[in-house]
């Protein structure tokens, strides 16, 4: 039932903390968790509506605050395809969570429906996942006291990835042409292709994979039943999988800690060269790692992924025969490193796009190429392919043993990679094959270039939203005339690049430096530092 009585009494149970302004951001709600009851309530109402304005199919709600610290949470919504949220029913969700009393929410709820010609008693359907944090049952029942308020169907999922329920989406509204909207669907259609895009290559050595102590730990096991036997395929051993201790979530491990303190997590007992990768607290992100025989670390990020991916994708299509059909293309964003820019375009000789940060940006931008691979350097990323190129992948017949087999490589990758959205386990498997066919460890990974040393520094200043940017962020055009100044600083240096931005999730600009050594690197970025304070 869904009268009207019962939205304002939904909002009342979960009343919105006085002189909180909420925003969906680059990755939904997120915020402390104490605060976010009222969200949740509302942002279940803008899914449901959401969900009638798309002819009643499934919209995602994922309940996860990523990487986070333990007493955060947050939500996003996710569309039909199992893509993020679009922009402007973000604008909707903002407007909804900022409402000041219950009536107001019922009185925009209904505006909202009228402006978009939604019939609100056309049915609606939800589907939910969390992460594995301590608030968030609290917080689902108070998406669930929502959804029912506005009438809609719920399918609940417990614990997931992020990616995970981004699948199930898909699923859901594609009829099992995706594959089947079950976890063991999941596991089956992921290990699957896997083992068949081994072609019966073993990868060398051991896969340590820290899972942050979120959900990718339970996750990641369950999904090892699905996997050859360790014996003819890979050796994975977990760490940091504690999800009994939400305390412990991203803390001193997972694929921030890593990225950002360009250090192993203390707990990982990996010894030299052994490959390494972790997650962030909900699984959409991964990096891999090692430490050389002095102990020396060495990350392999984002962009490390793209270049690797882009090589064997592109590869594959050529020995397919594809290659007058299908043309690949990478998309990066500012904060890639100059030498992986440079190999896409100087070795690989493929196109590459620059986005703002933010995964949406570059999916959207990827969507555009026959075969699309996006990574941030931070390790959020997957491939997408065009419709017409999985049709002509479909349909293509090879003409030699050869071209067969890369054929046969090719689509199995296909099954591998979660294109709804960037997936850590799907991508660190999809790692594995890639070196297995290759025979590399991550050494021979990391020997393909050397990336610019570089530094990233936070700034915190009096109003980031003075601080506007033009192509894709590598320009600021406000305040005026400090491009120019960070400019005459980049010229100094050799191989000098240099930006500044504002964070969309942190109170603070964010500096990006490099340069052709340690020394210049950090010293170009504590003088754009010094300029945009
Ligand atoms: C969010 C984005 C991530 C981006 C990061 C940048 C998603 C799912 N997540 O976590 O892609 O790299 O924000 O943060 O889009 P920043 O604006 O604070 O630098
Ligand atoms: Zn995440």
């Amino acid at each position: 039932a869904h009268s009207s009585g019962t939205i304002v009494e939904a909002a009342e149970m979960h009343p919105a903390p006085n002189g909180v302004v909420y925003q969906y951001g680059t990755a939904g709600f997120r915020t402390k968790a104490d605060i976010l009851d009222s969200v949740m309530t509302r942002c279940a109402l803008i899914a449901a509506l959401r969900s009638r304005k798309v002819g009643g199919q499934w919209i995602g709600m994922m309940i996860t605050a990523s990487h986070n610290p333990p007493e955060d949470n947050g939500v996003k919504l996710v569309e039909a395809m199992g893509n993020m949220l679009t922009e402007k029913w973000e604008a909707l969700a903002t407007e909804m969570a900022n409402k000041p009393t219950p009536e107001a929410v019922l009185e925009y709820y209904e505006e909202i429906a009228f402006k978009n010609n939604i019939d609100l008693k056309s049915p609606a359907r939800v589907v939910l996942a969390r992460d594995t944090r301590a608030s968030g049952a609290r917080l689902q029942a108070c998406v669930i006291d929502g959804l029912k308020a506005a009438g809609a169907e719920i399918r609940d999922f417990g614990y997931l990835t992020t990616p995970q329920l981004h699948y199930m989406v898909r699923c859901l509204n594609t009829n099992g042409a995706y594959g089947t909207p079950t976890e063991q669907g999941y596991y089956e259609k992921f290990g699957g292709a896997f083992k068949r895009a081994l072609r019966g290559k073993k990868p060398t050595g051991t896969l340590t994979v820290d899972c942050a102590n979120g959900v990718g730990g339970p996750k990641l096991a369950e999904l090892i039943k699905y996997l050859p036997p360790k014996s003819e395929g890979l050796e994975i051993i977990i760490v940091n999988d504690n999800v009994v201790k939400p305390e412990a979530l991203n803390v001193e491990c997972g694929a921030d800690f890593v990225k950002t303190n360009q250090r192993a997590p203390p707990s990982s007992g990996a010894g030299p060269n052994d490959r390494c990768c972790s997650l962030d607290g909900d699984a959409d992100r991964v990096v891999y790692y090692f430490k050389d025989g002095n102990s020396m670390f060495h990350l392999l990020d984002g962009d490390r992924i793209a270049t690797l991916v882009a090589t064997f994708l592109g590869d594959l299509v050529r020995t397919s025969g594809l290659a007058d059909q299908i043309k690949l293309g990478v998309v990066q964003t500012a904060y890639a490193n100059g030498a992986a820019t440079h190999f896409v375009k100087d070795n690989l000789k493929l196109k590459v796009e620059c986005t703002p940060t933010g995964v949406k940006y570059l999916h959207h931008e990827a969507e555009g190429m026959d075969i699309g691979v996006y990574f941030e350097a931070n390790g959020h990323g997957t491939v997408v392919f065009s419709p017409d190129t999985l049709k002509t992948i479909a349909a293509y017949e090879p003409r030699s043993p050869g071209q067969k087999e890369s054929l046969d490589t090719l689509k199995a990758c296909i099954d591998l990679i979660n294109s709804a959205v960037g997936d850590a386990l799907s991508d660190a498997l999809l790692v594995e094959v890639i070196l297995a066919h290759k025979n590399w460890g991550a050494e021979e990974w990391l020997g393909t270039y050397n990336d610019l040393p570089n530094r990233l520094l936070k700034v915190i200043v009096k109003d980031r939203n003075m601080f506007k940017t033009a192509d894709a962020e590598r320009q600021l055009v406000k305040p005026e005339g400090v491009q120019k100044l960070i400019d005459a600083e980049v010229q100094k240096v050799r191989q000098g690049r240099s930006f500044a931005r504002a964070s969309g999730t942190e109170d603070a600009v964010r500096v990006y430096a490099e340069g052709a050594t340690r020394a210049e690197a950090d010293d170009l970025a504590r003088k754009v530092a010094e300029i945009v304070k």
